[in-house]
């Protein structure tokens, strides 16, 4: 009996996996990979179901001999431990960045003079509202807010990238990039004060209200499955912090972090520039109290945003205060830095580790931006945020193509920088 493999991605079974199922049958012995979790994320959806749950609508199908689970993306060890005769795949995977999982197939099968079989992707509104239905099992707030706490156990660090419209969150949610034979994508949005305030032209002084915020969060989540964590500035009054915790809650939003000052709050970056209050150690651990209180699912994640270093009062006040927000109740805690150079976040966790193994760490790397995921993640760092970067490469594009248009009095110069309108209507899925 020849062997035949396939690896599955999915949450469920519909025609399609059937019809390729049967396929495969006629080549040989089925076995079928089931991809982990860990992997899956990396360049598909989150899984709805357990992996378990995946192994059980595989086996319920009785069309294949063997499960097995595939760890890796890519084919390498599966192939050479299994050695198939066949791998046999839907035809969807020719273009995008999936190619490059072909292509790794294709590589692999030619070691030993395995083969390739391709038969047509089945398309068709069933199995399009199929699809349709769990993405918007995704987008649904008990299935959203859980989604970061998820995370956390699955990846190593938890890439998060500034989102502050419908269209930034597509580009969240639907960039994957293959770069070195390996695929990856974002796993989480970041609603930053400082990009909302500035697509409205307002300065990040939590001028732009709560109410307005959160229209931006449900424009994002409108187009979008990934979770959010909001910058919720400093939280403002306890009494309406509170509030906001359940209204967040209910929308689906997965964590807010409050950062640790009182007063008229101005961006971090601008350092000790410009005047700008810490709050008490007791006072902000009130207002972490009365949230955590305030909060009705264990999903939601309250994360204690301290100051310290930007404000320069020590890795000592650093430290004494991320401990007792930890006290307090915090999920998690932001340590912030406007320094070139990682060294004191690097200072920082490796002393927060010694005494605290299991508080996840959240860092923004904008001004000490030469460190890598796995360098902070070495150091203990669980979520990454890329706190502005679309804002500022959106911003100078705009800006230069409005400049050549007034010089040239029409568009042809610029055209050539633009994206084709074909492109960016495709860009909007239809429903
Ligand atoms: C934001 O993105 O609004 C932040 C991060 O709060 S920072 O701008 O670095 O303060
Ligand atoms: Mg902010």
């Amino acid at each position: 009996m020849k062997k035949v493999y396939t690896c599955f991605c999915t949450d469920v079974i519909h025609e399609g996996h059937l019809n390729l199922l049967r396929e495969a049958k006629k080549y040989g012995e089925v076995t079928v990979g089931i991809l982990s979790d860990a992997a899956m994320i990396k360049f598909n959806r989150f899984p709805t179901i357990t992996l378990e749950e995946r192994k059980q609508i595989v086996r319920n199908t009785g069309l294949v001999s063997a499960i097995v689970i595939q760890n890796e993306i890519m084919y390498d060890k599966v192939i050479a431990e299994k050695k198939p005769d066949f791998v046999i795949h839907g035809d969807n995977w020719c273009e995008g960045p999936e190619r490059a999982i072909r292509n790794n197939v294709i590589e692999n099968l030619k070691k030993y003079g395995g083969e390739l079989i391709e038969i047509a992707y089945t398309y068709n509104e069933n199995v399009k509202k199929i699809d349709d239905t769990i993405r918007e099992r995704l987008a649904m707030p008990e299935y959203r807010r859980k989604r970061l706490r998820q995370l956390l156990k699955l990846c190593p660090v938890v890439k998060t990238i500034e989102v502050h419209s419908g269209l930034t969150g597509l580009i969240a949610e639907k960039t994957v990039v293959e770069h070195n034979g390996e695929l990856d994508q974002f796993d989480a949005m970041w609603l930053s004060s400082l990009c909302d305030s500035t697509a409205k032209g307002k300065p990040d002084i939590e001028l732009v209200d709560m109410s307005s915020r959160m229209r931006t969060i449900d424009d994002v989540m409108e187009v979008t499955t990934k979770p959010i964590i909001l910058d919720g500035d400093t939280g403002g009054l306890v009494e309406h912090f509170v509030y906001n915790v359940r209204t967040l809650e209910r929308m689906g939003v997965s964590a807010i972090i409050i950062e640790d000052k009182t007063g008229l709050k101005k961006n971090s970056l601008f350092g000790i520039e410009v005047d700008q209050v810490q709050d008490s150690i007791e006072n902000f651990c009130n207002k972490i109290r009365a949230g955590k209180r305030a909060q009705r699912t264990e999903e939601f994640m309250i994360i204690a945003r301290i100051e310290s270093l930007i404000l320069e009062k020590g890795q000592e006040d650093a430290l004494k205060r991320a401990f007792a927000y930890v006290d307090a109740g915090a999920d998690a805690i932001m340590i912030h830095s406007r320094k070139k150079s990682p060294d004191e976040i690097f200072t920082f966790c490796d002393t927060f580790r010694k005494t605290n193994q299991d508080t996840p760490i959240v860092v923004v790397p904008t001004s000490f931006n030469s460190v890598t995921e796995s360098e902070l993640a070495q150091h203990g760092v669980n979520i990454v945020i890329y706190a502005n970067q679309l804002t500022r490469s959106a911003f100078p594009a705009m800006q230069s193509t409005a400049i050549e248009i007034l010089k040239n009095h029409r568009a042809l110069e610029v055209d050539t920088k633009l994206m084709p309108f074909q492109e960016i209507i495709r860009l909007i899925d239809d429903l």
